[in-house]
């Protein structure tokens, strides 16, 4: 298949004015009939009148009334046109029953669903499937389930039928419908200027009691929206619908968003408090795009980040709103760094901008997402906090019905603020990961910082030029009092100094404050100096950042030298273990350590290879040192944040047991896990059951409760992800492989629905040491199962195989045996194009 070039970017040769689809609902041959108003794109060159439409049977196609036999291949149609405005109508058969790839309509238990973004409405009907053309869409629906719902306002319904208007322009992409037997849970809403707007949630008969979290955040989101960014609703209704087969975590439908059920359903007793924290965060995401996605959408894929990057930089920030923002700026920079960095640094890194792709699907990544909100940040503090205000007034002003690109989204910042982003755009371009290595110099009162920056090759790009990276630095004097608080330095030469006069003493920096940057800094310096940053920054992320990096520098001794852990690092612990000044949620995140795929990542940054057995078993006596090192603190701990009251998903609850559940985990170091049986014998909410049983998997125990949780919820799909994914990833190395292949065979690991696949097979990928089992047998197991899910669902497939994307860092032995796969995998005869593209990259 050959790729698609943003250089190749032409505008469409027709543009669409009205859209009229009609669905005659069938498991085996629905038959949509559309209804279409062209007119000749004055800006275009080209009049080749071209549909997409993909595994569609073509009925009858009439233009203007008059029947018409278009040419069809596989992608689509062509056909002769008037040259002037003209009406297109055409009935196609699909059968949604067929559709295991679950793009497009497909059936999820018994219920008619679509997803179409990025390119399934191509599989619904003959269309240009691009998202600049876009066009309001009026829908009927004929079929026999109580709930029958599209985009927009409802129209008209009776008996078997229902009517939807959507009068926002919008790209198919946007396009949605949903059938079947769903209960709605709703509230009202009314809009800053007086808009009475209809909530509901949409849920299969019996989950109606776990529907008001995501209601919820829906109504906070909705508020929120308005406050900080001035962004009202615009229609009668807003629907979400839960889905429990679904490729991605949710779709933003224009007026019907599409949840991956796990992110809407929620209780006390079957989601943890990481579920609640999810389905708030989604639920705004998704809202959020009804501005940035919806009204202002994308001109073609490659400007994903358009919407992405910014949806998520303001998901973020609604979350840090309702909760902490410190925790939650830890919390995405672990998230970071966990999965953009390790993209950023293998053979899939790209640019936040891809400048090609063959299937736009494998392209909806942590770079495209996570470090496409990064870019969004760095320009925020940037400009600051009002300038970015003033830009996105003008940004929504002057795109509002448009498909936009990033020089357009670049331009509102250097017409509101007068800076020249050029360099900056840099950040869209580049690839990789920038490394920034600071050296510093005292003398007379004069403190020098001198930074060099430099990004290592990528694929496709050998030479990188100079980013602007802001970096934010604070000065610390040497009894821990902030000499100088946070200054914003802007750095855009591939080397340059920082002076700062007038000190006393010689300062401790705190560089690189709330991570100001997604760059990863260089700088040798002592346990002590970590230590002393620990006690004393001012700056919450930097506090925590110290903890870690001296967390990190012990691991790697102890797995490369085999070292004991030194003082430094456990007392430094244990002082935050003790401080109870500290926001819980936060010494929860500070007494963690770093992941065993961290500890690889940075180990093959600093030109070691990893590892992933000697990794474990340093981690592992590292937490037994720590254990030993603060045992009288932690049953008073674990006592101490206990939840007075009945279970509520607050921030602040969540963040005691969070505390209390790390304390359970080194307890358990302790006491073989008495205490942690006991937990899970009272628990009365999932988190502390989950929390209790992870706990117990983790000392190698926890059989009995294994089976007893089966017992207890093998009737909830939601609930036994989580016992397949939590027996999968928490798995000693030696035995993983054996695990995951039993629970294959498991009667009930559906491995069509993707959320099962992946709590097992993805289970699989994120037990760093059980995947790298020396033998290779969790690679061929993985690979098996890519191999068999390609034929049914490719994307999902594809996204998976990322679990190889480290090949790279690893030991020769290991890089064969994970080649061997992947080439196992290439040869495989009808490879999707998902796939081969992945597969592909990775093997370079
Ligand atoms: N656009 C969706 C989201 O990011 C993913 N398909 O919310
Ligand atoms: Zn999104």
């Amino acid at each position: 298949p050959q790729p698609v070039h943003l250089q190749e970017y032409a505008p469409p040769a027709y543009l669409v004015d009205d859209v009229h689809l009609t669905f005659r609902l069938d498991p085996k041959a629905t038959r949509v009939s559309a209804r279409i108003a062209f007119r000749p794109n004055p800006a275009a060159q080209d009049r080749t009148f071209f549909l997409h439409g993909e595994e569609l049977t073509l009925v009858s196609a009439r233009i203007d009334g008059q029947d018409v036999t278009p040419k069809i291949t596989p992608q689509g149609l062509t056909c002769a046109v008037p040259d002037a405005p003209f009406t297109w109508e055409a009935e196609v058969d699909i059968s949604p029953e067929a559709n295991t790839a679950l793009e497009g309509l497909y059936i999820s238990n018994g219920m008619y669903c679509t997803q179409c973004e990025a390119e399934g409405f191509r599989k619904i009907s003959y269309y240009p499937d691009r998202p600049d053309v876009m066009a309001p869409f009026t829908v009927r629906i004929e079929g026999d389930a109580p709930a029958l719902l599209s985009n927009g306002n409802p129209a008209d319904s009776g008996a078997g039928w229902a009517e939807w208007h959507d009068p926002w322009p919008k790209p198919a992409y946007l396009f949605a419908l949903v059938a079947g037997d769903l209960r709605a849970v709703s509230e009202g809403f009314t809009t800053a200027s007086g808009r009475p707007v209809e909530l509901n949630v949409w849920v299969r008969p019996g989950d109606e009691g776990r529907a008001g979290y995501a209601l919820d955040a829906l109504k906070r989101s909705m508020r929120w929206d308005e406050s900080a960014y001035g962004r009202e609703y615009d229609l009668d209704v807003f629907n979400i619908v839960a889905v429990d087969d679904f490729n991605m975590g949710a779709m933003e439908n224009k007026g019907l968003n599409i949840f991956n059920s796990k992110y809407v359903l929620a209780s006390p007793e079957t989601a943890t408090d990481r579920d609640f924290d999810l389905i708030e965060g989604i639920v705004a995401h998704e809202y959020f795009h009804n501005w940035t996605g919806n009204r202002i959408t994308c001109r073609d894929w490659f400007q994903l980040c358009l919407k992405e990057g910014l949806t998520v930089f303001r998901d973020q920030q609604f979350s840090g709103d309702m909760r902490s923002h410190a925790v939650k700026r830890i919390e995405d920079v672990l998230q970071l760094r966990a999965r953009q960095f390790r993209e950023d640094n293998g053979p899939l890194a790209h640019p936040v901008r891809p400048e090609s792709y063959v299937e736009i699907n494998n392209f909806y990544t942590a770079t495209v997402y996570e470090k496409g909100a990064e870019v969004i940040g760095m320009l925020r503090r940037l400009v600051g906090p009002e300038g970015y205000r003033k830009a996105l007034d003008l940004y929504f002003d002057r795109h509002d019905g448009d498909a936009a690109t990033i020089e357009d989204w670049l331009k509102v910042f250097e017409d509101v603020t007068g800076r020249d982003l050029t360099q900056f755009r840099r950040w869209y371009s580049q690839a990789g990961t920038p490394r920034l290595k600071v050296a510093e110099d005292y003398a007379d009162g004069r403190y020098t910082l001198h930074l060099e920056q430099h990004t290592p090759p990528t694929p496709g790009q050998p030479e990188k030029a100079p980013q602007v990276i802001p970096v934010a630095v604070g000065l610390l004097n040497p009894n821990g009092d902030e000499v100088v608080p946070t200054t914003l330095l802007e750095m855009t030469e591939a080397k340059q100094s920082f002076s700062f006069e007038g000190l006393a003493a010689k300062p401790v920096p705190s560089l690189l404050r709330g991570f100001s940057a997604p760059v990863i800094l260089e700088r040798e310096t002592s346990a002590e100096e970590r230590a002393f940053l620990l006690a004393h920054d001012t700056d919450a992320f930097n506090k925590w950042e110290a903890g870690r990096q001296l967390a990190r520098e012990v691991l790697a001794k102890m797995t490369t030298e085999d070292a004991a852990p030194g003082p430094a690092y456990l007392d430094a612990l244990a002082a935050v273990a003790r401080d109870d000044t500290l926001d819980p949620a936060f010494r929860a995140l500070a007494l963690r350590l770093p992941s065993e795929d961290d500890l690889a990542q940075a180990l093959a940054n600093s030109g070691i290879t990893p590892d992933p057995w000697e990794i474990h078993a340093a981690r592992e006596k590292l937490k037994a040192a720590v254990a030993r090192h603060l045992a009288e603190q932690w049953p008073a701990l674990y006592r101490e944040m206990a939840c007075p009251g009945p279970y509520t998903p607050s921030a602040s609850d969540a963040g005691r047991r969070a505390l209390r559940l790390t304390a359970l985990g080194y307890l358990s170091r302790l006491d073989t896990g008495d205490e942690a049986r006991r937990l899970y014998a009272e628990a009365g909410n999932m988190t502390e059951t989950i929390g209790a049983l992870s706990t117990l998997l983790e000392i190698g125990r926890g059989e009995e409760e294994i089976e007893a949780f089966y017992a207890r919820w093998s009737a909830d799909r939601l609930v036994m992800d989580k016992w397949f994914a939590l027996q999968t990833s928490l798995a000693p190395p030696q035995r993983a492989a054996a695990t995951a292949r039993a629970l294959t065979e498991h009667p009930d690991f559906d491995w069509k629905t993707p959320n099962r696949f992946r709590a097992v097979i993805g289970g699989l990928s994120a037990n760093a040491a059980g995947f790298h089992d020396p033998s290779g047998a969790s690679y061929e197991l993985v690979a098996d199962w890519l191999i068999r899910l390609d034929d049914v669902n490719p994307q999902t497939a594809a996204r998976m195989s990322t679990a190889f994307e480290t090949l790279g860092r690893y030991d020769a032995s290991r890089q064969a045996r994970m080649r061997a796969a992947l080439e196992r995998i290439a040869a495989k005869p009808g490879l999707s194009r998902d796939m081969g593209e992945m597969v592909g990259r990775i093997l370079g």
